[in-house]
């Protein structure tokens, strides 16, 4: 070791093989603790920094730029891959519960459209099916890990917005959802809720939304993960800012597009 302090800033040529080794071993050794120790420190730094929507809010920030350069990727809006009608599950998953624990009040329930002006609109189930009805069967994505093609069935939401004349509304930047309850909610950028493949869903298998999927009208939207596709609809309005998502208080990405 002490040769090694002597020869550490001799030229190669005066050294013999075995110092060359040496010096390249402790070279190598220090290299590798220095690393050690810097992931080690940056990782407990990055512990001991504020949570951010349940993120380390250096990451968060990591988050945010993705999800923004990802956003304005051509063909981040492309349409999603569907599938023949005997390709669609017949016994389909159930997944989250959160806004559907309290009875639903199925006669009294309306979709309450809150407009830019404040006035709020209230559709039955009735006004809604007038509509023309759009179908979908896609691979359905729950951020579990787990996917099932399914068959659904509604009003794509541009038709719905051209059909009550909800151009203004749909100038702004974000949708949000509620639940009747509130229990559950997601935001979800215009030009995705505008999408062809987004619906206002009453349907699955060609029948009536069971209960525990979001009977009367969900949400069914295609090109991001299941999450977004809120079920039992209670509200819905407009913002130009990040309306509150349930997930992305949770540590998920805002868009959670597939
Ligand atoms: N109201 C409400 N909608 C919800 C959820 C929820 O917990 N409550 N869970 C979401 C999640 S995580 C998924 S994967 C899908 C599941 O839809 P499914 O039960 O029809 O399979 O619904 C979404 N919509
Ligand atoms: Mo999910």
């Amino acid at each position: 070791m002490s040769n090694f302090f002597k020869n550490i800033f001799k030229r190669k040529q005066e050294l013999t093989i075995e110092e060359i080794i040496t010096r390249k071993t402790v070279i190598s050794f220090t290299v590798f603790f220095i690393g050690i120790a810097s992931v080690g420190s940056g990782w407990f730094w990055l512990q001991h920094q504020p949570l951010e929507k349940g993120v380390p809010a250096p990451l968060r920030k990591v988050l945010n730029s993705n999800e923004k350069a990802f956003s304005r990727l051509p063909g981040y809006y492309n349409l999603a891959k569907t599938f023949t009608k005997d390709r669609a599950a017949k016994t389909v998953r159930v997944n989250g519960d959160a806004g559907l624990k309290s009875q639903l009040d199925s006669a009294g329930w309306r979709l309450q459209v809150i407009k830019n002006t404040g006035d709020t609109l209230f559709f039955t189930l009735d006004d809604i099916k007038k509509l023309p009805k759009t179908e979908i069967i896609f691979d359905f994505k729950c951020i579990e890990g787990w996917d099932q093609i399914s068959h659904w069935g509604g009003v794509s939401f541009s038709d719905f917005i051209a059909w009550f004349h909800l151009e203004k509304e749909a100038g702004m930047q974000y949708i949000g959802l509620n639940t009747p309850d509130k229990e559950y909610y997601v935001g979800i950028d215009m030009p995705s809720a505008m999408h062809p493949q987004t619906l206002l869903c009453y349907e699955m298998n060609g029948k009536p939304l069971p209960l525990n999927q979001g009977f009367p009208l969900r949400l069914i939207i295609p090109v991001k993960y299941g999450i977004k596709s809120l079920k039992r609809i209670g509200t819905l309005y407009f913002s130009n800012d990040r309306p509150k998502d349930y997930w992305f208080e949770r540590g998920y990405d805002y868009y959670s597009g597939l």
